[in-house]
């Protein structure tokens, strides 16, 4: 692809190049890619993938478009001959609002992936206006605002396809959205395709508030990606929603199917579904009427069909977080879809003798996880330590009806994104050490060799510096903070919540704080940074983010801590502040209780940029400390056997561990009186309160262990030539975690497109 931005902006604009502005040049370098999009075929297979999802976390899509073009050093190079840095105007681009969390992260990583190796698969999924929605901190604490991210986007183009969705009592029509995925040095492309309503009314979202008329079906159900299920009405918009996505979904893999020659008889040769985490998992029922009232399939056969061409993989071993809805809700979205649902669970107990353990509806509610498996061909967790959970408690009666199904997928980044993107500062070290072939393999092992070399340890050391620098900048610009430029930076961010574990930061911080107030000044100053949104009707969460905040500034106010420590929590964590704090990190934080994180993914982000891992053996920390080895990572905490013990004989006394004097002195400090003054009382009592007497997710089960830990981490980092060392091993191994690797595993084993 060649391109001459002097020219097209001659011809577009009538004006040179050096006069536009950055917003300008960002919408001109948006239509430029989308319109050479436009004419690159798609990935062809008789066979195509369909990874259903309710989030797809994409992140701006123009810097990581010009690096799978290959035009980046070039478009830059043309831009900074007429003054302008290609950097700025990437700032102009607005990022999408389709996803929450690592969830959806993932599925953007996967997307990039499945283009990368040409494979044939779309992603499928809804086009929310107003995404999850935009944080704001409001009086320390989080306010939810809507994120109306669609008025200045420039990558979503109209498709002709359009489709009927009936539901119980009324019909809607769709539109179907897609944004071309490009791969990297391909000159095929899949789509991300999103669906979305005929009748949606954006003014039906206030300004500055994500609270709307849920009862407004026929136009509501597009506007925000998980509306709050803390109600009835809540709960029952979200199986409307799911029904609307996988309505389509299954309409428009039947439609392809035929265009491309099947039979519908012989469908599993055409399409497979992956269905990611329960949210999509109706597509089973709907499929299955489509293909009996539409297509005059026996019942039989088509679930025999279905049977054949659906996957699903599991996120989570959190009850609470496997999506179970009533009966009566199905029967009310979608009367057809209820009637089927009883017929598969009907089947499946004429089939495997009638156990409620294993039943797809029992006492009135409908398991969508179950109905997945039993009626998938396929069942992986996201890393090795999950899939044996799910495999051995979790699921375990599903593993012995079906242990052939289960298989474990270890979660994976892009390294586009996530280097070449994310830290140019290092993809260059890399480039003149390695070569450029790790863009590809992925492979960074040959680093291991130079883990003497003094030069390539200053060349890995001033990249680090680079990304600190870039993201001093970012704080500064966006958040009004600014950090020391010697500071060491210790970074957790994730979705706020409570088996995630930052309240036990918290808890250190708390620690820190009083043991600098008692004279113990650090050798550097160190900068804990917290990024993530908490669900509006996660009060707990909400409690958290407001004790941080308040950390945050009680500690800046304080003349004698400030210079030592600092607490920053970023406003609106999404993709692109990742992309500035994850290359900058010394320490990533990947403090779950263990048992709990199915896998994690920026833990994956922060190895591949040098960072040192600072966690519980849980989710994929558990293969990034046997890649590594103990010298380059630090472990701590109870081990998961011990914590499903504790769960199992409810043996776990929270009352009792924080009577123990140290600990005590950290719980209650969270509701000091200056504190309640200073604060929310409520919010912080109740957080206290809980801590003290249930602390569900343990944090002071583990707390000792981690500040005795995290100090050792911060003596080590003093020890600046082992510490480099440390970094580039990490670095050096996460080759492992490319989710080319993964999506080529879940082809080869699940997919074979
Ligand atoms: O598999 C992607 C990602 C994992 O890395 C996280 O460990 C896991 O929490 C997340 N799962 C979810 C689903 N629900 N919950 N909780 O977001 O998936």
């Amino acid at each position: 692809m060649k391109i001459d931005l002097e020219a097209r902006s001659q011809e577009k604009f009538g004006r040179p190049l050096a006069e536009l502005d950055d917003t300008t040049i960002c919408t001109m370098l948006e239509d430029i890619v989308r319109e050479h999009a436009a004419t690159m075929p798609l990935n062809e297979g008789k066979r195509r993938l369909y990874y259903l999802s309710a989030e797809f976390l994409i992140g701006r899509l123009l810097t990581n478009n010009l690096i799978e073009l290959g035009v980046y050093d070039d478009v830059k190079a043309q831009l900074a001959a007429a003054g302008h840095d290609l950097g700025a105007v990437e700032e102009r681009e607005v990022e999408p609002s389709l996803g929450n969390g690592g969830l959806g992260r993932l599925a953007a990583c996967f997307l990039d992936s499945i283009a990368t190796l040409g494979l044939p698969g779309d992603g499928v999924g809804l086009n929310y206006h107003y995404g999850l929605f935009h944080q704001r901190f409001v009086d320390l604490q989080q306010a939810a605002e809507p994120d109306g991210w669609l008025d200045r986007q420039d990558w979503l183009v109209k498709d002709e396809k359009a489709y009927t969705v009936e539901f119980g009592g009324f019909t809607v029509k769709s539109r179907l959205y897609d944004i071309d995925v490009l791969g990297y040095g391909r000159t095929t492309k899949n789509r991300l395709r999103l669906f979305d309503l005929e009748s949606v009314d954006d003014s039906l979202v206030p300004v500055n508030s994500i609270d709307f008329d849920k009862g407004e079906l026929a136009k509501n159900l597009t506007l925000f990606l998980y509306p709050d299920d803390s109600d009835d009405a809540g709960r029952l918009l979200r199986v409307y929603q799911e029904y609307f996505m996988v309505s389509n979904a299954a309409q428009l893999i039947l439609d392809e199917a035929v265009e491309r020659g099947s039979n519908l008889h012989d469908l599993p040769d055409y399409a497979v579904v992956q269905i990611n985490d329960t949210h999509p998992s109706m597509v089973i029922p709907e499929l299955v009427r489509l293909l009996v009232d539409v297509h005059g399939f026996e019942f039989d056969e088509a679930v025999s069909v279905v049977r054949r061409m659906v996957a699903y993989t599991n996120h989570t071993i959190l009850a609470e977080a496997l999506e179970k809805w009533p009966l009566e809700s199905l029967k009310t979205v979608a009367p057809r879809i209820a009637e089927i649902v009883v017929k598969l669970d009907e089947l499946e107990r004429a089939e495997n003798g009638s156990n409620d353990a294993v039943a797809i509806v029992r006492d009135g509610v409908v398991h969508m996880a179950h109905m997945a498996i039993h009626y998938g061909f396929s069942i992986n967790g996201v890393a090795a330590l999950h899939t044996k959970i799910l495999e051995d408690t979790e699921l375990h009666p599903f593993y012995e009806l079906y242990p052939e199904k289960f298989s474990n997928k270890t979660n994976g980044i892009t390294f586009r994104r996530w280097i070449m993107d994310a830290n140019p500062a290092l993809s260059g070290v890399l480039d003149d050490v390695l070569g450029t072939d790790w863009r590809t393999s992925c492979d960074l092992s040959g680093l291991l060799a130079f883990k003497d070399d003094d030069a390539v340890l200053a060349r890995l050391d001033d990249a680090k510096s680079e990304a600190k620098a870039g993201m001093r900048e970012f704080l500064w610009e966006t958040q009004g903070v600014r950090i020391p430029e010697d500071a060491i930076i210790d970074v957790q961010v994730k979705r706020i919540h409570e088996y995630k574990r930052q309240q036990m930061l918290a808890l250190y911080i708390i620690w820190k704080y009083l043991d600098i107030k008692n004279g113990n000044i650090p050798a550097r100053p160190l900068t804990i940074i917290f990024g993530g949104k908490a669900a509006p009707a996660y009060t707990i969460a909400q409690d958290i983010i407001h004790l941080i905040l308040l950390l945050s500034r009680w500690i800046a106010a304080d003349p004698v801590v400030s210079p030592h420590l600092q607490v920053v929590m970023i406003e609106n964590y999404n993709v692109s502040a990742a992309e500035r704090v994850i290359p900058a990190a010394d320490i990533s934080e990947q403090i779950s209780l263990a048992s709990k994180e199915a896998s994690g993914t920026s833990n994956m982000k922060f190895m591949l940029n040098g960072a040192v891992t600072l966690c519980t053996l849980d989710g994929a920390n558990v293969e990034i400390a046997d890649l590594v080895g103990d010298e380059n990572i630090y472990t701590f905490g109870t081990s998961s056997k011990e914590v499903e013990r504790l769960y199992a004989e409810h043996a776990y006394d929270a009352h009792a561990h924080y009577l123990r004097p140290g600990v005590k002195l950290l719980v209650d400090f969270i509701a000091n009186p200056a504190f309640l003054a200073l604060g929310n009382a409520e919010r912080l009592h109740r957080l206290h309160d809980d801590m003290a007497w249930k602390d569900w997710f343990m944090a002071l089960l583990d707390i000792e262990e981690y500040i005795q830990k995290k100090e050792q981490v911060l003596a080590d980092y003093e020890n600046r030539d082992a510490w480099r060392k440390k970094s580039l091993v990490n670095i050096a191994k996460a080759g492992a975690f490319s989710s080319d690797r993964t999506i080529r595993q879940y082809n080869e084993d699940i997919w074979h497109l």
